[in-house]
């Protein structure tokens, strides 16, 4: 059996945090989906097509990854893709709580979807794609925290940031 997970999120945008968990994810998985929320009433800082076009910039090197747009509830559209898992990312106490409490109810929607919850990378713990933005107006040298092509399309937006 093809063992389908998916990875969701708003991306908005992608941050190396993100993109390890889709690394180590896609080495645990047949097919790794991100789901790409799309959701026209929440304005973000990046379109849904920009947000997209980003992460497959940074994830071409994997080659079973699949991007996706998602709107509506999760375990619905995992029902009708054949997806039994749900891959979230934890940085801390905060997180944990936030997970399990999705993850519970997710469970409740559909008890046949699993969710797996993977520990950050240490030195990607303190990074959030609304952290990012927030430091970002004040300057800050953020080429750490960010795939390469994020920087730059942060920058081209903001007309700021190293
Ligand atoms: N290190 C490790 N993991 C990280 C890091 C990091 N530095 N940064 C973020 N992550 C993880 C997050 O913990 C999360 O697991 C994932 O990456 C995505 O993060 P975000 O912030 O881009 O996206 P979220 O958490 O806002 O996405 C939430 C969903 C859109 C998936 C959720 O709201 C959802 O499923 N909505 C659809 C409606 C639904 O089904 N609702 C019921 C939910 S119970």
């Amino acid at each position: 059996k093809i063992r389908k997970a998916i990875f969701a999120g708003s991306f908005d945008p992608i941050t190396n945090g993100h993109l390890d968990i889709i690394c180590r994810a896609s080495k645990i998985f047949d097919e790794l989906q991100i789901g790409v929320l799309h959701n026209p009433n929440k304005k973000g800082m990046f379109t849904f097509e920009e947000r997209v076009e980003l992460i497959e910039k940074c994830t071409n090197h994997l080659d079973n990854i699949k991007i996706v747009s998602f709107n509506g509830l999760l375990v619905n559209y995992c029902e009708e893709h054949g997806i039994d898992t749900l891959v979230r990312g934890i940085r801390n106490g905060t997180d944990v709580e936030y997970e399990l409490q999705m993850a519970h109810m997710n469970k409740e929607l559909n008890p046949n979807i699993e969710t797996v919850i993977l520990a950050t990378n240490p030195k990607y713990s303190f990074i959030s794609s609304s952290l990012i933005k927030e430091v970002l107006n004040f300057d800050a040298d953020i080429k750490n925290l960010v795939p390469e092509v994020v920087l730059e399309e942060l920058k081209r937006k903001t007309n700021r940031g190293k």
